[in-house]
C-alpha cells in the first residue's frame, strides 16, 4: 500500500447522488459514456493512484531533480519517471480536451474527480502531464496552422509550460519586461529571463516541450494589456512533416531548491541569451496575450485548488487510520482512575474535534470544487443550479478563487491537524503528512497568491459582475434554507446557515460600501484590501456549510429509505459532520461580519518603522 488514500465513495456520492450526473450521461450528452463506465474509470484511477503512481512519492522528494548548467538539462529520479509513465500510458490526459486533437468527451466534474485522485497521489505527475490540456488552449486560440500544431502535440505527447513570471513581475504580471521582436518571416524573437517556470525541463519524459510565453512586442503599451502570447518550442519542428530541426534559443539556466513539491522542476528560463535566437509565433496572430493566457490560468487555478483539497483528504484519511490504532491514555470520564483501561485516541474529545474538522473541510471542499466543475459544462450547470450557459460561465468564474484560495488555505491549515493527530510520529518522515504539508504550501502561493485571489473575487467576480453570479448562488442557498430539507431534522442547521448567509451578504454590502466610498475618499479602498481575504474565507465557509447540509439531506433520505449496511456509516457520517460544521464553524462568520464592519485604516497609517 502506498501513501495515498482515495475516497472514491465520496466522489461517487457527489457525482451521482448530489450532482445527478446519471441523467445527462444516460441522455448521451457525452456520447457513449455512461454512469457505469464513469464508476469503472474512478476505480481504475484510484487503483493506479494508490499503487504505481504514488510509489515514487517519498523517493522523489528525498532525491530531487539534479540540474546540469552545462547542458541546461535536468535529471529526474528514475522512480518518478516510472510512476509518471504508468500515468501517461493510461492516457487519462485525453479526457475533456477537443476531439479534433485527440480528446475524449467527459463531463468536467468527472475530469476533476479523476484529477483529484492523480493530484493526491503524485501531484507533480499531473503537472508534467499538462501538454494536451495546454494544446487545447492553443487549439481554441490558434490560427488554422497552429491548430494543427495542437494536434501534433497531443499525438506526439509533448510537455508544456506557462511562462509569465519574471524576477520583478510576480503577482504584477504586467510589470514583465521580456521583449518580442517581430521578424520579416512573421515569427518573433523573444528576449528576457523568466523565473519559477514549472516543468521547463523534464529529463527524457517528452521528445519536445512547448512554452506559452507572455512577452511585450516592441512598442506595445504598459501593463498586462501590452503583453502578447507566443508559442515557443524547445526544439524546432517542420510544420508540414513534424521533423525535428535545430534547438531553439530557449534554455533552462537554473532549477530552484524548494520546501516541497521537489520533483516538479521550477526553472529559470532564458530566452535568446545564448547566441541562438528564441523564435516564437504569436498565438492566433492577435495581440490579446493576457486574455489568452487566462484560458490556461483558469485550468491551472482549478488544478491547484483540487490538488490542495486532494492532499487534505489523504492527510485526513491517513490520520484517521492512525487514530483508530493508536492507544494512549484513558477515557476522559475515567481520568482520575489510574488503572482505567487505555483507549484508542479516537476516544478523546479533542482528537474527535480535530478529525471532524478535517473531514468537514476535505468533504466540504470536494463538494465545492465539484459544484464548480459542474458549472464548466452547460448540461450539468442547468441540472445543478438552473444556470444557462452565460450564467454558468460567471458562476465558474466566481467560484474559482474559492476553489483555489480557500482550498489551499484550509488544506494547509487542516493538514497541520492531520499531523497533530499523529503526535510526534507525524513529524517523522515515516509517515507522509510532513511531506503533504511541505508539498501543499505552494498552493496558496502560485497561480496567484491568496491576496490576489481575494481581490479577484471581490473586484472582478462580484463588483464588476454586478453581483449577478453571487446573487444566483445566494438564491440557491436561500432556496435550501427555505425548503423542508432534512424532513424536520435539519431545522437548527438551516437556521445557522440562514444566519451565515445573512452575515456574508452583509459583508459583501459593507465592502461594496467601502468601494463606493473610495470615489470620494480613495483611502477607503484600503478597507477592501484589509477585509478581502477574510471575506473570501467566509464565503468559502458558507459554501462548505451549504454543501455539507445538502449532503446531509440526501443522506437522511437514504437512511430513511433503508440504506445498506455498507452505506449506513457513510450516510451517518454525512449527517453528523454537516451538523458539526454548522454548529462549530458557521457562527464564527458573525464575528467576521463585525470585524469587516469595523475596519479602520489605522494600520495603513502606521509608519513602517513601527512594525
Ligand atoms: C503559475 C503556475 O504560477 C503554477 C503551476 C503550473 C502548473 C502547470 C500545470 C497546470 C496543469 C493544468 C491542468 C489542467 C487539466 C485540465 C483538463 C481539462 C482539459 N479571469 O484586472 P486586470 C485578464 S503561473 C479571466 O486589469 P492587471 C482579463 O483579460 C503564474 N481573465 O489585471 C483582463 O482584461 P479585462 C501565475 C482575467 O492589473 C486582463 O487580465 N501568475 C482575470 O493588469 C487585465 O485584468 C498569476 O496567476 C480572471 N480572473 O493584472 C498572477 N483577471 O479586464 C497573479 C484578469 O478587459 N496575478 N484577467 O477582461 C494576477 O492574477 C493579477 O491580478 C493580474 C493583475 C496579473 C491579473
Ligand atoms: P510577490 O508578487 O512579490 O508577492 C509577495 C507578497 O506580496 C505575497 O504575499 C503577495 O500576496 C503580496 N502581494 C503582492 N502584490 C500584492 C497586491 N497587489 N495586493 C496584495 N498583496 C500583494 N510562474 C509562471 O509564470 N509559471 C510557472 O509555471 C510557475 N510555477 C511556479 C512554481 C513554483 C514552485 C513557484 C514558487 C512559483 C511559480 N510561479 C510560476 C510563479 C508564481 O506564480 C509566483 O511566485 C506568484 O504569482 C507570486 O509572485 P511572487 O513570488 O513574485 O510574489
Amino acid at each position: 500500500m502506498g501513501h495515498y488514500k482515495s475516497n472514491v465513495r465520496d466522489l461517487e456520492f457527489n457525482l451521482f447522488e448530489v450532482l445527478g450526473l446519471e441523467q445527462p450521461l444516460s441522455e448521451g450528452v457525452w456520447g457513449d459514456l455512461d454512469a457505469d463506465t464513469v464508476r469503472n474509470m474512478l476505480s481504475e484511477v484510484a487503483r493506479l493512484a494508490e499503487g504505481p503512481l504514488g510509489e515514487a512519492f517519498a523517493d522523489a522528494d528525498r532525491n530531487p531533480p539534479v540540474f546540469d548548467p552545462e547542458t541546461h538539462t535536468v535529471t529526474l529520479p528514475e522512480s518518478f519517471k516510472k510512476s509518471f509513465r504508468a500515468l501517461w500510458d493510461a492516457e487519462w490526459f485525453r479526457m475533456g480536451i477537443s476531439e479534433e486533437i485527440g480528446g475524449v468527451p467527459v463531463p468536467r466534474s468527472v475530469v476533476w474527480a479523476i484529477g483529484e485522485l492523480i493530484l493526491g497521489s503524485q501531484p507533480a505527475a499531473h503537472m508534467y502531464q499538462a501538454g494536451p490540456a495546454f494544446a487545447d488552449v492553443l487549439f481554441h486560440n490558434g490560427t488554422e496552422e497552429q491548430k494543427k500544431w495542437a494536434a501534433t502535440i497531443v499525438e506526439r505527447g509533448w510537455g508544456a509550460t506557462m511562462v509569465l513570471t519574471e524576477p520583478d513581475a510576480g503577482s504584477d504580471v504586467g510589470a514583465g519586461r521580456t521583449k518580442a521582436i517581430k521578424q520579416d518571416d512573421g515569427s518573433w524573437h523573444i528576449e528576457g529571463v523568466k523565473r519559477f517556470i514549472t516543468s521547463a525541463d523534464s529529463d527524457d519524459l517528452f521528445e519536445n516541450i512547448f512554452h506559452l510565453v507572455l512577452a511585450r512586442p516592441e512598442g506595445a503599451g504598459p501593463g498586462t494589456k501590452g503583453l502578447s502570447l507566443f508559442f515557443v518550442p524547445k526544439t524546432h519542428f517542420n510544420f508540414e512533416t513534424n521533423e525535428f530541426g535545430e534547438r531553439n534559443g530557449v534554455f533552462v539556466t537554473n532549477v530552484e531548491h524548494k520546501m516541497g513539491l521537489k520533483v516538479s522542476t521550477t526553472c529559470e528560463v532564458t530566452f535568446g541569451g545564448h547566441g541562438v535566437p528564441a523564435q516564437g509565433w504569436l498565438v492566433g496572430e492577435v495581440h490579446n496575450g493576457i486574455a489568452q493566457m487566462f484560458d490556461v490560468i483558469e485550468h491551472a487555478r482549478m488544478m491547484v485548488g483540487t490538488k490542495a483539497i486532494a492532499t487534505l483528504s489523504t492527510g485526513y484519511l491517513n490520520a484517521l487510520d492512525y487514530a483508530k490504532e493508536r492507544v494512549q491514555g484513558a477515557d476522559l470520564t475515567q481520568m482520575t482512575d489510574k488503572t482505567a483501561p487505555r483507549v484508542t485516541i479516537t476516544h478523546h474529545p479533542d482528537v474527535r474535534r480535530a478529525l471532524a474538522m478535517q473531514k468537514a473541510y476535505s468533504e466540504g471542499l470536494r463538494a465545492v470544487y465539484l459544484y464548480t466543475a459542474a458549472h464548466q459544462d452547460e448540461a450539468t450547470a442547468k441540472l445543478v443550479s438552473g444556470a444557462d450557459k452565460d450564467l454558468a460561465f460567471r458562476i465558474n468564474d466566481l467560484l474559482l478563487p474559492i476553489v483555489k484560495g480557500v482550498g489551499s488555505e484550509r488544506a494547509y491549515q487542516y493538514l497541520t491537524e492531520s499531523l497533530q493527530t499523529f503526535g510526534g510520529s507525524g513529524f517523522l518522515q515515516d509517515y507522509p503528512i510532513e511531506q503533504y504539508i511541505r508539498d501543499a504550501k505552494i498552493d496558496s502561493l502560485y497561480e496567484g497568491t491568496t491576496a490576489i485571489q481575494a481581490q479577484d473575487f471581490f473586484f472582478r467576480k462580484i463588483a464588476r459582475d454586478r453581483g449577478v453570479a453571487l446573487a444566483h448562488v445566494s438564491g440557491e442557498i436561500k432556496k435550501f434554507i427555505d425548503s423542508e430539507a432534512g424532513n424536520g431534522r435539519l431545522k437548527a442547521e438551516r437556521a445557522l446557515l440562514a444566519t451565515a448567509l445573512d452575515d456574508v451578504q452583509t459583508m459583501a454590502a459593507t465592502l461594496t460600501g467601502y468601494l463606493m466610498g473610495a470615489q470620494e475618499q480613495p483611502s477607503e479602498l484600503y478597507k477592501v484590501g484589509l477585509g478581502s481575504v477574510r471575506f473570501l474565507l467566509a464565503v468559502g465557509d458558507l459554501m462548505i456549510g451549504w454543501q455539507l447540509l445538502r449532503h446531509s439531506e440526501i443522506a437522511i433520505k437514504a437512511l430513511d429509505e433503508g440504506a445498506s449496511d455498507k452505506d449506513k456509516a457513510f450516510y451517518e457520517g454525512k449527517v453528523a459532520i454537516a451538523s458539526f460544521f454548522a454548529k462549530n464553524v458557521l457562527p464564527e462568520l458573525t464575528a467576521i461580519r463585525g470585524i469587516i464592519a469595523n475596519i479602520d485604516n489605522d494600520i495603513m497609517e502606521l509608519d513602517e518603522a513601527a512594525f
